[in-house]
């Protein structure tokens, strides 16, 4: 199918706070941008910018063969589109998925006559448009969508393409989203233990950095783990050892009156690997205990 709209032409629908962001760096790039919010006066501030702004979904995918979509969630994508003519369009959808969604929404885009890639932000709006700030975007779906419009998909933050299953880039997404909260748990836990306490957060601060970085190691030492199903080789620190100590963090969790529900699960998870077969498991690292998480 022919292209007949201008080059560097882009629509974009959703001007939240992602989304704005967006518009902006596009503007700014030289990108022509025409902007669709369901609540029109969000747009204006982009239209003194030099945003074209449509007045509904199907005016705003009229213009532009990129199609770029950062609403709020999968739902909102098909109340936006319902009934939009998105023949020979070029469909990027920001909106963060499930790796399900991302694949359903890919065959709705195909029955539609619509080439899809999706995407999933690892940013925050202020990392938008800051290369420095190290923000990208993790894209899969149609690897000729995302060849064709590289140049405009790395303008707002770096660009991984991580293949053609459109449900990738979700599940690249919420992987390290979810091993981030778990982070945010043990550092959550961490600082409740020593409040109340005559040690000063910014004094832990530190020390509690260091000690994470110094752990980073497990990230790549799990994966070669799981690559090669060996979970012995090479163990310095024990899972029966590991799991011996547990009852330390939990007595110091109950003599600091702090509840250890951030961190109970990982232990138990660790002490159901042991204990399931101890002279199997014993000497195993904890990345061992991975196996059982998967139904
Ligand atoms: N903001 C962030 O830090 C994160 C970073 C990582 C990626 N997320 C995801 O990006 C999507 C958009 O996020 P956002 O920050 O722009 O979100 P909001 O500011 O809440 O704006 C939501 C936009 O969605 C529109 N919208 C909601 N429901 C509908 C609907 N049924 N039909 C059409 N549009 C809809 C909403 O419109 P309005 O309320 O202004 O009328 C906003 O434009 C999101 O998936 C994050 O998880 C951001």
């Amino acid at each position: 199918m022919t292209d007949n709209t201008p080059r560097n032409s882009l629509t974009l629908l959703g001007l939240g706070d992602m989304g704005t962001a967006l518009a902006r760096t596009w503007l700014a790039a030289g990108h022509r941008i025409t902007v669709w919010n369901r609540t029109a006066a969000k747009a204006e501030a982009l239209a003194a910018e030099g945003a074209d702004v449509a007045t509904s979904p199907a005016e705003a995918v009229a213009a532009s063969r990129l199609v770029v979509l950062c609403l709020l969630d999968d739902a909102s994508i098909g109340s936006a589109l319902q009934g939009v003519d998105l023949t020979g369009k070029d469909l990027v959808n920001l909106t963060t998925g499930t790796p399900a969604e991302g694949r359903a929404r890919a065959a709705w885009a195909e029955e539609r006559g619509a080439r899809f890639v999706d995407g999933g932000i690892m940013a925050t709006p202020t990392m938008i448009g800051v290369p420095e700030a190290g923000g990208y975007v993790f894209y899969s779906g149609s690897r000729a969508l995302f060849d064709t419009h590289r140049a405009a998909l790395e303008v707002p933050a770096g660009a991984r393409f991580v293949g053609e299953d459109p449900g990738h880039a979700a599940l690249h997404d919420v992987a390290l989203l979810s091993a981030m909260y778990g982070l945010f748990a043990g550092i959550s836990h961490a600082y409740a233990l020593i409040d109340g306490e005559d040690i000063a957060p910014k004094d832990l601060a530190p020390l509690l950095s260091e000690w994470l970085g110094a752990m980073g190691f497990f990230v790549g030492s799990t994966a070669e783990r799981l690559t090669s199903r060996d979970f012995t080789t090479g163990v310095v620190s024990s899972l029966a050892m590991q799991v011996a100590a547990t009852g330390t963090l939990l007595r110091t969790a109950e003599e600091q009156r702090v509840s250890p529900e951030l961190i109970s699960p990982y232990l138990e998870l660790m002490r159901r690997r042991l204990t399931a077969d101890p002279a199997a498991h014993g000497g195993e690292d904890t990345a061992g205990a991975i196996t059982l998480l998967k139904r």
